[in-house]
């Protein structure tokens, strides 16, 4: 899934512009037009059609927000988790309806007013009964003010979702800075095939060994489920998803053993297949490779790491 191509969703009042812009523009090239009949006629024509460039407008637009916007049920699982952690997704169903309810209350507002104004016999009413329809029409669409707000957040934050595909996972896991993006490189090659996704300063990454195994670097550090920033839920949530978890030891304690062993028993807790890998050996004092190793048996070369995957995925 890629969320990254959602166009923006505008604030109400842009819509209302548009919309009566267009409506202009048509009046006048109709206006340009010789039309027949009295001016009751042709008051009445081109105030209808105002009114259904309006009308058309608002029903285009919000018909293509709704199906810019995935629908949550259809979505894999890992987004429809990644949506209730990151933002309120009970309002993102309640927004995508407010829209598709302006979307057909215009369309109803429209071929009310048409009926009026086909029905009308005064010249000096004709634009009393548009003005009604621009100040209705104006009113609903300013009724979802707030939808239009919560969509246009709710994108930006979808913007962020890393591109994740429905297949064998694995979940690079530990410290920032203990070797996961190299290792991530080591494992699947190019570096030009690895996807990027920046939150903040850090990113997810996803990249392939070959076609069949599909491996995420996730960044952060894991707090409490309720305490987590962003970043971190994206991690949670990745782990969580994955088939099974490396976990990278650093020798060099850029972070202190005790915390790192800290984090190992946390990521134990997902109950995945976990690999230990041990990053850094080539500059790490000896007596604490030793340790590691002593402790947690990792893997130190990344040929007989991939061979692991390969034979846990398969
Ligand atoms: N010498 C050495 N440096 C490494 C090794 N693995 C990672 N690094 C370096 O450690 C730093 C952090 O690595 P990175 O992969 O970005 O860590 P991440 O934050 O866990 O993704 C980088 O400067 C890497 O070049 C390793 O096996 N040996
Ligand atoms: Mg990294």
């Amino acid at each position: 899934m890629n969320f990254q191509n959602l166009h923006p969703v505008e604030d109400y009042q842009f819509y209302i512009d548009l919309a009566f812009r267009r409506a202009r523009e048509g009046g006048k090239r109709l206006r340009a037009k010789k039309l027949k009949g009295g001016r009751l006629e042709k008051s009445t024509h081109i105030e209808l059609m105002k009114m259904q460039i309006i009308a058309d407008t608002i029903t285009a637009r919000m018909d293509s927000i709704g199906k810019n916007f995935p629908s949550i049920n259809q979505l894999p699982v890992f987004y429809q988790d990644m949506l209730k952690l990151t933002l309120d997704d009970g309002q993102l169903r309640k927004s995508l309806g407010a829209i598709n309810w302006l979307r057909i209350q215009s369309r109803k507002l429209f071929l009310d007013y048409k009926w009026k104004l086909v029905r009308n016999k005064q010249f000096s009413r004709v634009n009393i009964i548009r003005g009604e329809f621009l100040g209705r029409i104006s009113s609903l669409v300013k009724q979802v003010k707030k939808d239009f707000l919560f969509l246009e957040a709710a994108r930006k934050t979808m913007k962020g979702y890393p591109d994740i595909k429905e297949m064998p996972t694995v979940a690079i896991a530990g410290f920032p800075n203990v070797g996961k993006t190299t290792l991530l490189y080591k494992l699947t090659g190019s570096k030009g095939e690895i996807n990027s996704y920046p939150f903040t300063t850090k990113g997810v990454n996803v990249a392939y060994i070959g076609k069949k195994i599909q491996l995420l670097d996730t960044p952060g550090t894991l707090n409490r489920l309720d305490k987590m920033n962003f970043i971190e839920k994206i991690a949670h949530l990745a782990i969580k998803h994955s088939h099974a978890v490396v976990y990278v030891f650093d020798p060099t304690e850029e972070y202190p053993l005790k915390r790192q062993i800290q984090l190992y028993k946390l990521t134990k807790t997902y109950k995945k297949p976990l690999l230990c890998y041990l990053s850094k050996i080539d500059i790490a004092e000896e007596e604490i490779v030793g340790e590691i190793i002593k402790k947690f048996n990792p893997i130190t070369n990344y040929h007989e790491l991939k061979e692991k995957i390969k034979e846990i995925i398969s």
